[in-house]
């Protein structure tokens, strides 16, 4: 048993952690169900329970792949966090992410706000590895109300880590600041209205990447049309079919890690976490 465990509800098609897995290249599912820096809409400490509670609808067979689900998928849980404090939580989500690498099982990490994914990438290492950022945000901000780890900084902390790369996709807000720091550091971002108007071109600069990627999806990079249910809305988002082109460009990727952050959905059936399982599904079954 991992460290800092407990046993909810599993994803679909998953299985129970044991100690005995072999040892090659497999998913495994850790929510952190932790939302203390959120600003406008608190609730994405639901999330990761939300998103195992829609997978639920899913299919083994993915119909627009025509694949059936052949990945090694385990649950380890979601991990034990420190409402209100993100050192420690985040000190908490290092060591797991740290003992998840060892076990060569690839983490797909359900937030849970956006500041943890910083911890992930950490954990994980970031030398030689691009980092696909899908989110209405920049999160360039070297400080956000004072707090240099916040939800509204963790790109800015996981560029501090000296990626290879960062690549922003679907981005409709921004500082005046943050673009002019993105332009000077070289993190490329692409607006949600350029990569709906020239969807092929991104796909084609997602599938170029050479390297390890590390994937950190914030929900709110759909529309809330698709997504209201997220800590901070942004209209002119991206569609779900759209998303689902750019994951699906993830093919053949040398993926170490993905996350899928800020869903706060409260409710069963609610669609913000219908489009968040679909969007972890995808990249499984790819
Ligand atoms: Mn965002």
């Amino acid at each position: 048993m991992l460290l800092y465990m407990e046993d909810p509800l599993r994803f679909a098609f998953s299985k129970e952690f044991n100690d005995e897995i072999p040892k090659s290249k497999q998913y495994g599912i850790l929510g952190v169900p932790f939302d203390s820096t959120t600003t406008y809409l608190p609730g994405a400490r639901f999330g990761s329970n939300a998103i195992r509670e829609a997978s639920y609808n899913l299919e083994r067979y993915h119909l627009n792949l025509d694949k059936e689900l052949s990945k090694e998928l385990y649950d380890l849980g979601n991990m034990q966090v420190v409402h209100g404090n993100i050192q420690k939580t985040s000190h908490y989500l290092e060591s797991t992410i740290q003992e998840v690498k060892d076990l060569e099982i690839i983490p797909i990490t359900l937030g849970g706000e956006h500041g943890i994914s910083y911890s992930v990438v950490k954990a994980l290492g970031a030398q030689d590895v691009t980092v696909v950022h899908f989110d209405a945000h920049m999160d360039l901000r070297n400080a956000y109300q004072g707090e240099k780890y916040s939800h509204a900084t963790v790109m800015r902390r996981i560029y501090d880590l000296n990626p290879e790369g960062i690549i922003q996709v679907g981005i409709r807000s921004g500082t005046k600041d943050e673009s002019k720091f993105a332009q000077q550091a070289g993190v490329k971002y692409y607006t949600s209205s350029w990569v709906k108007e020239n969807l092929t071109e991104m796909e084609n600069v997602i599938s170029s990447i050479k390297g390890p990627v590390y994937v950190t999806v914030d929900i709110d990079v759909l529309d809330p049309a698709y997504a209201p249910s997220v800590s901070t809305p942004c209209t002119g988002g991206l569609n779900p079919l759209e998303l689902q082109r750019l994951i699906f460009s993830l093919q053949d990727k040398n993926v170490v890690g993905f996350d899928l952050m800020e869903v706060s959905s409260r409710c069963m059936g609610d669609i913000t976490s219908i489009n968040a399982a679909q969007v972890v599904y995808d990249f499984i079954c790819l």
